[in-house]
């Protein structure tokens, strides 16, 4: 089956119903069964009601799964290499039975379609995982997000969409496959070469992709994935800023640039094939395909999951029958003595190359060091050390724990009027007291209560934090989960610096400037951490201050210079 290479991709199934007929569908589907969909599921939907999945009219059913996991192909031998599942947990499904509507919804209840439930099952989502990703080492994002569902039923059935998914971010750059091929057209673009992207780009990827389309005759989509990407890429905010940065450097009317809302499951080279039969719909005639294409890194013995080449290969094999070509990914070359990109197998003996690796650039951008402009564009670089910004701007959590007494607020007191004096960032103070005056007014002190109230100061500071300014918190936080988890939080943002205040029970008992020891010692207050309830001491904090015999400012002042050694102070 040699199909010719159409232009514009085949027929489009877009699953809109007329806004007549959405009115009457959201008046019945009171009595349906509400789905809210997570983000991915949402992006699948949202992909399925424009057509850029086409030929699916729904999430698949049975006879498409198997044939997808076994042969890359659907039911009626369509090549289909990705399942395009709706899952729901399994003790849910049973109250979904087949033959009926469900409405599919939004986090915030927005029904955004309706799906016929023609087939529920339960899959075996090890095996999927095998079929689909090679693999079921937990190391591979794809097989993690897969089996970390636990179990669940898959609907399958076809679906009729009300209104697509609201973005309200880059509006003017998200365009559905109608819209792309009429704007080709409009533009009298015959070829389209298509750029998959995760990454902020550099110059060698704009010299990469211009040779692409030159070398095919054709235009040029810069087509980056704006749905799920890799655990720990870029946020697609940054990256769009870099590629707007990047278009201005086009010749001019050779690229359009476009936002797909992709859920992508770092497949390597089946999720290849499939970005270019979703490229196809979007209108394009041909598709660059890197080297390790999708690839989800290494695997827990440190060796690529797939062969770099695989990708490429496959694509290959089917492009005549998906009617989009490959065009390799060609790894270009920085030659100073010619001021310029060539490929690597075009340099002349003996000519200098320059190159700077991921890992390279990225310890260049954590100590703020120079990042050449043969590399890059000025705007990237601004955007990525806007991302990685020196430890003089982030935000900063002083999160000091220990007993009551011990002198927590006191010295928290004390920084934050320094803080206040120096006024490089903005500051905030959330001692225990104030908090449970206010956020955790209706808590008491069981072990359940205290985790929520620090969980509580960890979601305020790490706010603060994310934001460029100094949280002070000040509760006992007496339990070591707890306050780790607040620590995972921040540390994504900021820096999390955790302060023991370990001054002893007995001088804490001595002090007792609140009479709450003596209350606790004759029984009138219940669990008194130190006295009746436990403190378990962190192991790995930053700072232990033992206030007996230092004064709040001396106290204080062990911060401050702790502060100025990490290079926190501009
Ligand atoms: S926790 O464990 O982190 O949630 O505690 P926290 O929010 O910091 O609240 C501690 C303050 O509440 C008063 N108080 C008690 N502390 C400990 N145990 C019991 N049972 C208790 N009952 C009341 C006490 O004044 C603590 O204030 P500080 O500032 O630590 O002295």
């Amino acid at each position: 089956m040699n199909a010719p290479i159409t232009p514009y991709g085949g027929e489009l199934c877009q699953l809109f119903v007329a806004d007549e007929e959405s009115q009457g569908i959201k008046a019945e589907s009171i009595a349906y069964t509400s789905l809210e969909l997570s983000a991915p599921q949402l992006c699948d939907l949202e992909l399925l009601l424009v057509g850029a999945f086409s030929p699916l009219r729904g999430f698949m059913g049975r006879a498409d799964y198997e044939a997808v996991l076994e042969h890359m192909r659907l039911a009626d031998g369509t090549v289909w290499p990705m399942p395009i599942m709706l899952s729901v947990p399994l003790d849910r499904a049973e109250a979904i039975p087949e033959g009926g509507w469900v409405a599919l919804r939004d986090a915030e209840g927005v029904m955004l379609a309706r799906m016929w439930v023609q087939e529920r099952w339960q899959p075996d989502l090890r095996r999927e995982a095998q079929a689909v990703f090679g693999t079921l080492d937990p190391a591979h994002p794809g097989v993690a997000r897969l089996l970390g569902q636990g179990q669940v039923a898959y609907l399958g059935g076809p679906i009729e969409g009300l209104e697509p998914p609201a973005h309200h971010d880059f509006r003017n750059l998200r365009r559905t496959p109608a819209e792309l091929r009429h704007e080709f057209t409009r533009m009298g673009w015959r070829k389209v070469v298509a750029f998959q992207t995760r990454n902020p780009m550099h110059r060698a990827h704009k010299e990469l992709t211009v040779r692409a389309a030159s070398s095919a005759g054709a235009n040029l989509l810069l087509h980056p994935v704006v749905g799920l990407t890799k655990p720990g890429d870029i946020d697609h905010y940054a990256r769009v800023r870099c590629y707007q940065a990047i278009a201005r450097s086009y010749p001019p009317g050779l690229m359009m640039l476009s936002l797909l809302p992709l859920a992508m499951r770092m497949g390597g080279p089946r999720e290849a094939l499939w970005h270019a039969i979703i490229r196809r719909n979007y209108g394009c005639t041909h598709f660059i395909v890197g080297r390790d294409h999708a690839g989800p890194g290494v695997d827990g013995a440190g060796r690529p999951f797939y062969d770099p080449y695989a990708a490429q290969e496959l694509v290959q094999q089917y492009q005549d029958e998906i009617g989009i070509q490959m065009v390799p990914f060609q790894e270009l070359v920085y030659v100073p003595a010619r001021a310029q990109y060539m490929p690597q197998d075009e340099v002349p003996d003996g000519c200098e190359v320059a190159s700077i690796s991921g890992t390279e650039l990225r310890r260049r951008m954590r100590e703020g060091l120079d990042i050449p402009s043969w590399f890059t564009y000025p705007e990237v670089v601004a955007e990525l050390r806007r991302l990685h910004p020196p430890r003089t701007e982030i935000g900063i959590t002083l999160f000091f724990t220990g007993l009551s007494g011990a002198g927590k607020s006191t010295v928290a007191n004390v920084l934050l009027a320094w803080f206040l004096e120096l006024g490089q960032r903005p500051v905030t103070l959330l001692d225990g007291d104030i908090v449970r005056k206010n956020l955790s007014s209706e808590l008491g002190f069981s072990r359940a209560h205290r985790d929520l109230n620090i969980l509580r100061i960890g979601f305020v500071a790490n706010e603060i934090t994310k934001n460029g300014g100094i949280a002070l918190c000040a509760p006992i936080a007496p339990y070591a989960a707890a306050r780790r988890a607040v620590r995972e939080l921040v540390s994504q943002h900021g820096a999390f610096i955790e302060i023991h205040v370990a001054t002893p029970v007995d001088v804490c008992e001595q002090r007792d400037r609140k009479g709450l020891y003596a209350k606790a010692r004759a029984g009138l207050i219940k669990q008194f951490t130190g006295v009746s309830d436990p403190y378990e001491a962190p192991e790995h904090a930053e700072l232990v201050l033992d206030t007996t015999e230092l004064t709040p400012e001396q106290a204080a002042q062990e911060v401050w210079l702790y502060l100025e050694r990490e290079g926190y102070f501009a």
